[in-house]
């Protein structure tokens, strides 16, 4: 495998996918002289094969607001890779979405699902509508007509999607409604379901639990631990409110969270009733997280910028892709702090990762640190197929034994002579491995 070839007739072929022209070359990057020493790969032409999907369905979505006024949006399905399991990953409504943030965040879900130990291959969905404002109704309707095209290509065996930015409990629900009456059965086909009507207990929070039970196994390689821990984190959605949760639970301090609007830097801690009031804030549907900063005391709110000025131990960037750059890098850094473990798919830029690499910051990748909420969706799929519900602390303990293992397995292929962990090596090889060694074994397809 020559990596530049490579990299040179994908951005041939797939013209301006900046994102997943990125996500691309760090894996190829990682997986070269594994690839090179297994000619096995080569002649099956493993790599070409990966970085095209099987498939993307893009359809019209078009559907009517309050008011009666018609509009049309995108959708998009990307099966990207079925070689150990059915297609299984999120679906994003947000007005950034395109065909190339879509392709990134599809071609990470393959190496993450893997990661799991879980029999699930992947893909990514989603559409360029943006939920923030629209009424319950508004977004109801928008799901009913994104099922109408998607429920074709999608079941408990083929596809099953689930939640990502924009796409939460709310949405889920109605699209499984949608589902179920178009397709006239109940079944696992989407996960993030309501605990009603066949969900998993932990599921909200997985993703976000996952990421510190992650964070700990790095920090127990350096014989650290959460306690008394400045702990930044950014966004204040569904995976930074389950990580918040989870390091005040163990011991640190969340000192920050931050929206598009800017951060939040609240020296006390984010714990408690204020974690509750992140939620609240959530609720709201605006896109803001200056509030917070008026309703508590000592709270400072700095306006349109990220939260990795702020002094910290331990960095979880959990709001979306490249919003960690160099700079912000160089600042944490500067700052000393130990660990930056990735909440988000491909939060940090490639500049930003070589940074903290270089100056032996622990840094772990969001396909092995975020892992548990695609993880949990796997234990929602096992839980539907045998018709029952474990307890909380099964569905814990399944999770935080999945989030050990995969960093047993980025330690095995990621350490390098001087004993430092490269997670990124390690994440992409394990995942690689385990899908490519499939491939080979169902042969061409
Ligand atoms: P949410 O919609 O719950 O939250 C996303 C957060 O990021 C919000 O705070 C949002 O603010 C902010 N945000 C979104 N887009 C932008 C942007 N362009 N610029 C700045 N801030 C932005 O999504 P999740 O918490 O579910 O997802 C967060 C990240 O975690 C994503 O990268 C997602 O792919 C990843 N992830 C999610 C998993 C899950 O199970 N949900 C599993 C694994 C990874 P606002 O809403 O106000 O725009
Ligand atoms: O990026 C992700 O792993 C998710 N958004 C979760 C996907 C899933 O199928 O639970």
């Amino acid at each position: 495998m020559n990596v530049d070839l490579l990299m040179n007739e994908l951005i041939k072929k797939s013209a301006g996918e900046t994102e997943y022209h990125q996500a691309v070359k760090e894996v190829l990057e990682s997986i070269e002289e594994i690839y090179n020493d297994n000619p096995q790969f080569e002649s099956a032409k493993i790599i070409e094969r990966l970085v095209e999907p099987d498939r993307v369905l893009m359809f019209k979505v078009p559907w009517e607001d309050d008011q009666g006024k018609i509009h049309v949006n995108r959708g998009y399905r990307i099966q990207f890779n079925n070689a150990i399991g059915p297609y299984k990953g999120g679906l994003r409504f947000h007005p950034s979405v395109n065909l190339s943030i879509l392709k990134f965040l599809g071609f990470e879900q393959i190496f993450k699902n893997s990661l799991t130990s879980l029999p699930m291959g992947g893909a990514k969905g989603g559409s360029d509508f943006n939920p923030k404002g629209k009424s319950d109704r508004e977004v109801m309707r928008f799901c009913q007509a994104f099922m109408m095209e998607l429920w074709h290509i999608i079941g408990p065996d083929t596809d099953v999607p689930a939640g990502d930015i924009g796409v939460g409990g709310r949405e889920i629900g109605y699209l499984y409604g949608a589902y179920r009456k178009l397709a006239r059965e109940n079944t696992g086909v989407l996960t993030g379901k309501g605990i009603n009507w066949g969900g998993s207990l932990i599921r909200p929070e997985a993703t976000g639990f996952g990421v510190v039970y992650f964070a700990q196994e790095m920090l127990k390689t350096i014989n650290q631990d959460l306690k008394g821990k400045k702990v930044a984190i950014s966004g204040f959605g569904n995976v930074a409110w389950g990580a918040a949760q989870k390091v005040t639970e163990l011991g640190g301090k969340v000192i920050t969270i931050s929206g598009p609007d800017g951060y939040v830097h609240d020296p006390e801690g984010i714990s408690g009733e204020k974690i509750e009031y992140m939620l609240e804030l959530r609720a709201t549907n605006e896109d803001i997280v200056k509030p917070y900063a008026y309703e508590f005391e000592g709270v400072e709110f700095v306006q349109g910028k990220h939260p990795w000025e702020v002094p910290c131990d331990i960095a979880l960037p959990c709001a979306t892709q490249n919003e960690l750059n160099k700079e912000d890098a160089e600042m944490l850094v500067k700052n000393g702090c130990l660990c930056v473990t990735e909440g988000a798919n491909m939060p940090c830029t490639p500049e930003a990762i070589e940074v903290l690499q270089k100056n032996k910051v622990l840094f772990s990748p969001g396909k092995a640190s975020n892992a548990g909420g695609v993880a949990t969706s796997g234990l929602e799929m096992a839980q539907n197929s045998m018709k029952i519900n474990w307890h909380s602390d099964e569905v814990d303990s399944r999770l935080h034994h999945i989030m050990t293992n995969i960093h047993e397995n980025c330690v095995k292929y990621g350490t390098q002579p001087d004993g430092y962990v490269d997670y990124v090596k390690g994440a992409n090889i394990a995942g690689f491995l385990k899908v490519a060694n499939s491939m080979l074994d169902q042969g061409l397809y």
